[in-house]
């Protein structure tokens, strides 16, 4: 286990990619701001439909992402890893999939895989390459939706006394075609054929990054984990299914742990440059690069990883505000980072 925790343990600064079909919608729906959260739930948030969703999803097209430039520069803010959004929970696959058609190689205009790309870019510079994949969650493939946020939170829509009184009557679910299957189907039919397609067509994976285990029962998450088996060096964290499948590595999020919170556990905090994952175009409160290196600092000094999350613009680049604050951060490290 120690050996292959190594890298990780030295890695402490790495990139976290927030990055969907999501993006395109910014946080705007209809002219109205999202009210809260970040700006990748936004499908949930407004409870778009479904039919609305997938329509919009077609025209994603980020013809000026460049892998080759993303991963240099993370690498030059002395990044060593990267975890991007394999499939967040609007269930929209940014990989080539036979599982569901919902994925960027057949369902956009793009027409391409994005993780390829990342996965040759990655080899070329020395970043390892990780997975976020939200398995429990997923509100476009029938089966996947376990939703609890109201509308009102989201989007003043006219409708929404009706359309709160539905997501209450159907657990969460907003839309009927996305109770068209269960949960343990949604699991057999998409979740676990698309982890094994991702732990089999990227080459090395370092990291697999699950998230909000809402739902997941000791079942489901064991068939999941025995996919881990692919990969025999992954490193994977603490949300796969709580508490029995506690994985490698904790996952505070937003915030850095106190010394005295620490239990001898890995860990890895998470945590934006503004206030949301996905891209948000209102959303310009960012932190300064001198706070996100005093963050830096702080947890590397208590034996965590800091994984800085980036929220790339639907054309597939990096917000200027985000690139400029690793370019400072990158200076530093030429300075101050250990080699
Ligand atoms: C989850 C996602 O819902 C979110 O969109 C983003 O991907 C983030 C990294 O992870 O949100 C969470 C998950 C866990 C906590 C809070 C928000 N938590 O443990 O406090």
């Amino acid at each position: 286990k120690d050996e292959r925790m190594q890298w990780w343990r030295e890695a402490r600064f790495g990139m976290f990619i927030h990055w969907g079909v999501y993006s395109q919608w910014g946080g705007v729906y209809k002219g109205h701001e999202q009210a809260r959260g970040g700006a990748e739930w936004i499908m949930n948030r407004c409870k778009i439909p479904v039919a609305e969703y997938q329509e919009r999803a077609r025209g994603f097209n980020p013809v000026n992402y460049n892998a080759d430039e993303w991963v240099r520069t993370a690498r030059d803010a002395g990044m060593k890893y990267i975890v991007i959004t394999a499939k967040h929970h609007d269930g929209f696959a940014m990989f080539k999939s036979e599982a569901s058609p919902f994925n960027i190689a057949d369902w956009t205009t793009y027409g391409k895989d994005v993780l390829k790309p990342l996965a040759d870019a990655c080899r070329k510079y020395g970043i390892k390459l990780g997975f976020y994949y939200s398995q429990a969650q997923d509100w476009n493939n029938p089966g996947g939706t376990v939703a609890r946020k109201k509308m009102k939170e989201g989007w003043p829509n006219p409708d929404s006394t009706r359309i709160d009184t539905y997501t209450k009557a159907h657990k969460g679910h907003w839309d009927p075609r996305q109770e068209e299957a269960t949960f343990e189907q949604y699991i057999d039919r998409v979740a676990i054929p698309q982890v094994r397609e991702l732990l089999t067509n990227y080459g090395d994976i370092a990291v697999l990054w699950w998230d909000t285990p809402v739902g997941m029962t000791d079942e489901t998450a064991l068939k999941l984990q025995e996919l881990l088996k692919l990969q025999p060096q992954i490193i994977t964290n603490d949300r796969l299914k709580r508490p029995n499948f506690p994985g490698d590595t904790g996952t505070p999020e937003q915030k850095i742990p106190g010394a005295e919170e620490l239990d001898g556990r890995d860990w890895e905090t998470c945590m934006t440059m503004n206030h949301t994952w996905g891209y948000r175009t209102s959303d310009t409160d960012w932190k300064s690069a001198e706070t996100l290196i005093r963050n830096l600092v702080d947890i590397a000094s208590k034996g965590g990883n800091y994984l800085l999350n980036i929220g790339p613009k639907p054309d597939g680049t990096f917000p200027v505000a985000s690139v400029e604050r690793l370019k400072t951060i990158g200076k530093w490290m030429d300075t101050n980072g250990e080699a």
